[in-house]
């Protein structure tokens, strides 16, 4: 793909889109051409699901039709906006991808790695990120921030806010040990500092990952 494909991962109110609207800024000020996204969602259809799944539809149905249902919808997601954003040369930043699955359903609810593994192989389709960014925090610190977001919308907590400490509590635990797994792919970061901080460690990190994002873009008058 001539794009490079970066995922935001980790707990509750972590930071995720905070800290990709900041490194898409910086992106951008490089002449670099960038598209954010997310999950559950990222495409019309996507979106539906996410409603659907977020409003806590699919719940009682276990946690391996959840599973499914994330799958379908990244499969619209990577056919609709992902793959063609990459192909085109657009690098996408996207809040959450598969790992979500493997730690929230996988992990902490406890499916078969097997099935997940096999979920994982057919939904990608070789797809994988170039670069994912794991914000890890304390489970309080997200919850309360998250928390105090939602309050000052007038929003409620979602499917998944809803559950219990010791479930966000595994799910930290479950981020670390996908990053243990994959040390080539995923990058550890302390979220538990200040936006400005978080922000000075994912550009570091992406300078020694992928050092053809961080310089100025070539644009086609460059090279006439
Ligand atoms: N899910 C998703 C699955 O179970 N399986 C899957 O396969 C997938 C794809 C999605 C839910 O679906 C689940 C996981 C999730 O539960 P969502 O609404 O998209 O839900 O929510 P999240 O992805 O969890 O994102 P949040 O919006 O809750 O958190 P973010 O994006 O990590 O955090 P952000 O940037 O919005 O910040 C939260 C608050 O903290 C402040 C911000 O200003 C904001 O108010 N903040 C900081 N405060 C202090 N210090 C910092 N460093 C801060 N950074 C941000």
């Amino acid at each position: 793909m001539a794009g490079c494909f970066i995922t935001f991962e980790g707990g509750e109110g972590a930071g995720k889109s905070t800290q990709i609207g900041r490194l898409k800024t910086r992106l951008e000020q490089l002449g670099q051409p960038v598209l954010v996204t997310r999950e559950p969602g990222g495409s019309p259809h996507a979106e539906e699901v996410r409603a659907f799944i977020l409003g806590g539809h699919a719940k009682h149905l276990g946690p391996f039709a959840e599973a499914l249902l994330f799958a379908a919808a990244r499969i619209d997601h990577l056919d609709k906006t992902i793959i063609p954003a990459l192909r085109s040369g657009t690098h996408v930043l996207c809040d959450r991808f598969a790992d979500s699955t493997r730690a929230y359903q996988g992990s902490v609810s406890n499916l078969d790695k097997g099935l997940i593994d096999q979920l994982e192989t057919v939904t990608l389709r070789g797809v994988k990120p170039d670069l994912t960014f794991i914000l890890d925090l304390p489970a309080e610190t997200g919850l309360a921030r998250a928390g105090a977001r939602q309050a000052g919308k007038g929003e409620g907590a979602d499917r998944f806010e809803k559950e219990d400490l010791s479930f966000h509590q595994s799910l930290r635990q479950a981020y670390l040990s996908i990053a243990r797994a994959e040390p080539r792919r995923c990058v550890v970061i302390n979220a538990d500092q200040a936006s400005e901080e978080v922000e000075t460690a994912i550009w570091a990190a992406l300078r020694e990952r992928l050092p053809q994002m961080v310089q100025a873009a070539v644009r086609p008058l460059d090279v006439a």
